[in-house]
């Protein structure tokens, strides 16, 4: 039986009093639906609901980039580190659709969203990729030429679901998908940009061989605030927006 505390109720009218923000409430891999870490009620179950998302302390942001929080969010000084694994994992067949429904994204929080894994080299419920660059990104949706952002036009026209796939070919094995939003409403400077990075584990099934051989990124490391994309001014700027990061690995398709 689960127990409820107190702490839940006041957490739920802490909840409704933070601004927007937002983060992955729910995983659909082909029929299956996986609830998100939710954290303004998982923490105040006891034993905690089970998840295959990596625990987060709030629906906040990660403004410095270099700090262990913008792997996977979580307080790098506080109870909830950046990238503690969580108990589960979901199978997916390479090749296959992943979708991702966020909560309500806020308006204002126009920005890139990108999709990051990287390969578990042993038990995925014991990982964390610390400082080492095993990221690789298999997709990323920016500016479009008529001015529509992945968040929120695009998110919003979809009901809030972002979709991609599993690279067809990728090898099989434990992977944690690293998937974010970087709102930019203020990110003219530097610190600025608000990364909401979400990292959700899986078990990737297949015979495919394709792996990349190089250009593996390190988070925190991969984003500084001299990386294109990090510093824009999406009040003024109308020109295309370089989306931070490697290019997209696309060997596995
Ligand atoms: C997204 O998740 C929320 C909360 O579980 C749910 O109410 C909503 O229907 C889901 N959206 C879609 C399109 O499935
Ligand atoms: C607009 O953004 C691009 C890409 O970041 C940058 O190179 C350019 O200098 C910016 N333009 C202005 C006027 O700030
Ligand atoms: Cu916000």
């Amino acid at each position: 039986m689960f127990s409820l505390i107190l702490p839940f109720v006041l957490a739920v009218f802490a909840a409704t009093s933070v601004n927007g923000h937002g983060y992955v409430q729910d995983v659909v891999i082909g029929s299956t639906h996986y609830t998100g870490y939710l954290p303004y009620s998982d923490p105040y179950y006891n034993p905690p609901p089970e998840r295959i998302i990596r625990a987060i302390p709030g629906n906040g942001p990660v403004t410095d980039l270099s700090l262990i929080d913008v792997q996977c969010n979580g307080y790098s000084d506080g109870g909830v580190v950046g990238s503690q694994p969580a108990p589960l994992y979901a199978p997916v067949a390479a090749g296959s659709a992943v979708a991702l429904n966020w909560t309500t994204w806020p308006d204002s929080h126009v920005g890139p969203m990108i999709t990051y894994l990287a390969k578990a080299p042993s038990d995925i419920t014991k990982w964390q990729p610390g400082t080492d660059a095993v990221w690789f990104k298999i997709a990323e949706s920016g500016k479009t030429a008529d001015g529509k952002w992945a968040a929120t036009d695009l998110l919003t026209a979809t009901n809030s679901i972002y979709t991609f796939t599993i690279p067809p070919k990728l090898q099989p094995g434990q992977y944690i998908i690293r998937h974010e939003i970087i709102a930019l409403h203020a990110a003219f400077e530097y610190p600025g940009a608000q990364v909401y990075p979400s990292c959700i584990q899986i078990e990737v099934t297949g015979s495919g061989t394709a792996f990349p051989s190089s250009g593996l990124v390190a988070f925190p490391g991969a984003y500084t605030s001299d990386t294109p994309g990090i510093v824009y001014d999406v009040y003024t700027n109308t020109s295309a927006y370089p989306i931070p990061g490697p290019a997209v690995w696309t060997g596995g398709n």
